[in-house]
């Protein structure tokens, strides 16, 4: 459960967030940082360099959904695990995407975001905003079995 600190932290530095710059920029860093999440994607065309990859379209499109899904959890503290119960089993299930993965992309996230908001991002507002991740990644494995 959230502190009302913690959750204003969160919905106020999700309401900074521009989910078409850092969505992209977050999943086009996991690809080029941990080459073999490339795996997943070879429907995206070229991946070939980091040029490449943050220059995709398809990765700047997916970038987005990724994060647009995120809004979901902010939206949804007090319910996360079933907020994203259906889309952890697509994962599982369909797309097959190991879970580390979802560790991966959050760390990624919480990079981008640093080098996006410098100081304004302190020391306690990431320690709230990789609690709120951490909630989210279990989330998102929650369906693995
Ligand atoms: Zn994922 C898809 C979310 C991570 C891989 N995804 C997806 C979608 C969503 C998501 C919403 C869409 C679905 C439908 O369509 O229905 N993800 C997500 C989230 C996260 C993620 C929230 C975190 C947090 N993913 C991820 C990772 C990976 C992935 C990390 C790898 C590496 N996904 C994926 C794929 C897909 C998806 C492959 C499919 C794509 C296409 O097909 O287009």
């Amino acid at each position: 459960s959230w502190s009302q600190s913690e959750r204003s932290a969160i919905v106020e530095l999700w309401d900074k967030i521009n989910i078409d710059e850092i969505g992209p920029q977050a999943l086009a860093r996991v690809l080029i940082v941990y080459p073999w999440t490339q795996r997943y994607f070879g429907q995206f065309g070229n991946l070939n360099s980091a040029a490449a990859i943050l220059g995709n379209p398809k990765v700047t499109a997916h970038g987005k959904v990724v994060l647009n899904a995120l809004d979901n959890a902010v939206k949804n503290l007090d319910n996360i695990k079933e907020t994203y119960s259906k889309l952890s089993q697509l994962h599982c299930e369909i797309l097959s995407v190991d879970p580390d993965n979802f560790r991966l992309f959050a760390d990624c996230l919480t990079i981008v975001i640093a080098n996006k908001f410098g100081a304004e991002f302190t020391p306690e507002i990431q320690a709230t905003w990789q609690k709120f991740l951490a909630v989210v990644v279990a989330a998102m494995s929650s369906r693995y079995f």
